[in-house]
């Protein structure tokens, strides 16, 4: 099995800090690579765009899907996003922050 930082990523939503994310939909955490919260599972995917932008996927809850994401572009943009779902099914994604970073 080869297995490198390169493979991780794959088939993640390649987004930036301006991207509207409202229709994105639930995104699979295919190949979570960090352990944010210690508590032994993987639940987190760092994923980089052919920009520069790096988006950094989080499953609180260990189902498999993403809760939350951000976004930082090269030159210091960044957004952050949460994922919500509703009693009636449905679901969408929530822009929580964005701004530029050192300023
Ligand atoms: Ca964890
Ligand atoms: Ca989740």
């Amino acid at each position: 099995m080869i297995s490198s930082g390169e493979l991780s990523g794959l088939g993640m939503p390649d987004i930036d800090a301006s991207s509207p994310l409202g229709g994105l939909g639930e995104v699979e955490l295919q190949h979570p690579t960090q352990d944010i919260d210690g508590d032994g599972i993987l639940d987190t995917d760092t994923t980089t765009s052919g920009d520069g932008s790096v988006q950094v996927w989080t499953d609180y809850d260990d189902d498999g899907s993403a809760d939350h994401v951000t976004v930082v572009e090269e030159d210091g943009d960044y957004a952050a996003w949460e994922f919500h779902r509703y009693p009636d099914g449905t679901s969408e994604w929530v822009r929580t922050d964005q701004g530029r970073i050192g300023n």
